[in-house]
This record gives structure tokens, sequence and C-alpha cells, in this order.
């Protein structure tokens, strides 16, 4: 057991674990059954193009969700891409620029441009307060990003969105199982999106859907994604692409879906666990969840004060690296940071400060079926002992990771990379 700093791998100690503990482990259900299911789709030899698990899986995920239409796809992204196609928006979109690069993506990759807004401190996400500063006469929609699975203020987008004509997609990638005001994320605005990835709390291998309550709407998606076909193979009536879901992750969701709340419970655990841990840790506090509502608890984030803890956010991944936890930063360092969105929009640090804020306080912590009471406190331990002796720590590490947030203005180094 690690009782002083120089028993901390980063300091030359041995590592806690082993084998590495991932943040984003897939939660996997009855192998059994799973395997049944493969049997049973080889013996039908039918293995993508709506077939029976997929339509299967659609329609459970509409009625867990109370949602008239689930459109199953290939992943998270491709559901964006679709969404926003199928949604007519176009000139400008109003979304987070704290979320995963593919939100941002999804619009650039259309030519629409993205708009980055600020965040609300408290919640992570979309700062209602900030949108209406930034829609403009070629604003055409917002995404709202339900991240963590902690829904935005729902309320406030849809008010704004009637209020300026503006259609509203959100992006629930991380929302699956999650509730909002008793209904379940999924049935808000003119659509959302969920991801099936393994990282998330419920997987398909790679997946995702897009859910709306909209027939007409659900109708031009169930074309886009197949091409554009109406029915028999040489009818297209629409321009389409293939973002289709397979059979084998129908079948992978199926069989998930049905070890659902036995997930959610894992995590709901861990999550308490973590947060007995870090109560009394000063500079260390870890978001929460709403009790009232349902919650898939996928992610142990925490933000730190470095102020108060002396080492830096950067200083604990690199200690908890060290040990084999592989803690993550999402979602640093914001879109705004990334290219091609830092060399289009040098000046949307300027707009953001609570989103910069944020990127570099954030850590995500390991959870899931793959992860214990035993590691947990492990881990907690470690961190403990760091911030213990945190102004020591600070001093005595060399950071391998950047400190400073990557500047924004044109980087030198794109040309280069799309000439290679
Ligand atoms: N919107 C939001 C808000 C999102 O967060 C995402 C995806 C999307 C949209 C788009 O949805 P998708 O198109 O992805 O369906 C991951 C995921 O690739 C991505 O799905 C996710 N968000 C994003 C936040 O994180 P990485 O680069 O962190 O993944 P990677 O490969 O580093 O994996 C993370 C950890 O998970 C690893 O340490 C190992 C573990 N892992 C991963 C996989 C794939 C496993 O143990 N098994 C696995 O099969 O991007």
């Amino acid at each position: 057991m690690k009782s002083s700093i120089d028993d901390l791998a980063v300091l030359g100690g041995s590592p806690s674990f082993k084998e590495p503990l991932h943040v984003g482990r897939p939660n996997l259900g009855d192998r059994t059954r799973l395997l049944e299911r493969i049997n049973d789709m080889l013996d039908r030899k039918w293995l993508s193009n709506n077939g029976p698990y997929v339509q299967e899986f659609e329609q459970r995920v509409a009625d867990m969700i109370g949602v008239k239409h689930c459109i199953a796809l290939c992943n998270g992204t491709i559901a964006l891409e679709i969404a926003i196609r199928a949604l007519e928006l176009k000139g400008e979109v109003i979304l987070p620029s704290f979320t995963f690069v593919a939100t941002a993506h999804a619009l650039q990759w259309q030519e629409i441009t993205p708009v980055f807004c600020d965040i609300d401190p408290k919640t992570h996400t979309i700062d209602p307060a900030c949108i209406e500063k930034m829609i403009t006469p070629r604003t055409t929609g917002i995404i709202g990003v339900n991240v963590w699975g902690r829904p935005c203020n729902i309320e406030a987008l849809e008010k704004i969105a009637a209020a300026h004509h503006l259609k509203l997609l959100f992006d629930s990638a991380h929302g699956f199982g999650c509730s909002c005001n008793g209904k379940m994320l999924g049935s808000f605005g003119n659509a959302e999106i969920f991801s099936f990835h393994p990282t998330k709390f419920f997987n398909t291998a790679e997946g995702g859907a897009i859910v709306t309550n909209d027939d007409a709407l659900a109708r031009k998606i169930r074309l886009m994604k197949n091409f554009g076909f109406s029915g028999y193979v040489d009818d297209v009536i629409y321009v389409g692409t293939n973002g289709k879901m397979n059979e084998y992750s129908a079948l992978t969701g199926l069989t998930n879906l049905e070890s659902i709340d036995e997930f959610i419970s894992v995590n709901s655990k861990n999550h308490e666990l973590y947060r007995a841990e870090f109560a009394n840790i000063p500079g260390i506090s870890q978001i929460s969840y709403d009790r009232q509502e349902k919650n898939n608890y996928q992610y142990i984030v925490l933000e730190i004060d470095e102020a108060v803890t002396g080492v830096s956010r950067d200083q604990l991944v690199e200690i908890l690296r060290a040990e084999n936890v592989l803690a993550r930063r999402y979602f640093y360092p914001g879109c705004h940071r990334m290219e091609p969105y830092r060399s289009y929009f040098p000046h949307a640090g300027l707009v953001l400060p609570e989103t910069d804020k944020l990127a570099q306080r954030v850590l995500s912590l390991p959870t899931g079926t793959a992860v214990g009471a035993d590691e947990i406190e492990e881990i907690c331990r470690i961190i403990r002992l760091s911030v213990a002796n945190g102004f020591e720590m600070k001093d005595r590490l060399s950071d391998s990771f950047s400190r400073e947030l990557p500047n924004i203005g044109a980087a030198k180094e794109l040309p280069a990379l799309l000439a290679a």
C-alpha cells in the first residue's frame, strides 16, 4: 500500500495496477445469449439492410424512450450528420465548444458554420443566456449537448428555438437511459441522437440512432440512411448515404439492453463509492447526478481546483497514468482550440471563458462493470496522497502534458499535414 509520495509510480514506485484501467471499458451483456443470436443470424444469412434484429432493436429503443421513431444507424457521428441534413440546417448553427469534436465536425463536414457558445460552469452544458447573443440572420439551428448524460436547460433552449424559428437538435451521445423532468432523453427538440460506441454506457459495438416524434422527418431519415431507396433497389427517390446499422450491432444491442439495469446499478454504486472518497479532499469536486431523474452514471468527472490542490489536473493525469489508471481530460481543449476551428475562428476563445476554464479542470476516471470497489479505493488513495502533498508534487513533477491551452490562430502544421 502506498503511504508516501515516494511510493507513487511517477516518482519511481511500482504501479498500483498491472493491467491498465480504462475510461470507457465496454459493458457487456450475457455472452451465451449473444452467441445464440449470432448463430441465429448466421443461420438466417441476413447480415444488414433493415434485418429483423435491427427492426427489433429500433422498436425496443423507441419503447424504452417513449418516442415514435428510432432509426438505428452505424454510429453517432453519422446520426448527427443525417439529422443535421434532414432538418435542413445550413448557414450557422450554435453549439457548445465543450463537446466531443464529432458534434462540430458533423456541421463542418456539410459546410455549415459551427458557432461555438459558452457553457454554464455548474452544468457543463450550453448556456442559454449566451445563445441569444450569437443568433444572426444566418442561424438555422441549435445543437444542445447533454454532456455526461445530464440534460441541458432544455426548456430554455426550446423557448429560444421557438422565438427565433430555429431547429433544435440534441446530441444525447452520453444520454441513453437518462431523463429530464421524468421524460427520457431522446424525446426532446426536433430530434435527438445517441451514440452506442463501446465507450458509452450502452453499446452496439459501433452504432448510433436518431430518435424523433416527427413522422415526416423519420421518413426522410430512413431514405437518407439507405441511399434514398424507397423500397426496391432501383427506386431511388432521394439523395442518401449509407448509414445503416448491421445485424451484428443490433443483436449486440438487444443483448446489452437486457442487462441495462445491471449496468446502471454498477455505475450508480461506483459513483457513490467515489463520492464518499472525494467528499473530504479539498480542491476536488465530483459532478453529481439528480437522483430524482433516471441516470446512467457513466461518467466519474472531477473538477480540480489547482489553487487548492497544488498539483495540477494534468499532473494528476500523469500520476494516475503512471499507476496504470488511464484517466482522461474530456473534452480538452474544447473544439474551438482544435483544427480546423482554431484557424477558422481565431477569436472564439474571447467568448468562451467558462469553456476554457473547465477544459483545464476536468478529469474523468474509470467506472463501469470493469471496475470494482478495490480499484476505486486504490485510485482514490493515489489521488488523496497526491493532493495531501500537492505543492511538493507540483514542484517534483515535470509535466509531460502541455499545461497551457493550445493557442488559437492558424496552425502552421495544417497545410503540411494536408499535403502529406
Ligand atoms: N457526440 C458526443 C458528445 C460524443 O461523446 C461522441 C462520441 C459522439 C457525438 C460521436 O459518437 P460516435 O460516432 O463515436 O458513435 C471516444 C469514442 O470514440 C467516441 O465514441 C466518444 N464520443 C468519445 C468521447 O470518446 P476516444 O478517442 O476517447 O476512444 P479510445 O479509442 O481512446 O477509447 C477510450 C478507452 O476505451 C480506451 O482507453 C480503451 C477503451 N476501449 C475502447 C474501445 C473502442 C475499450 O476498452 N474497448 C473498446 O472497444 O474516443
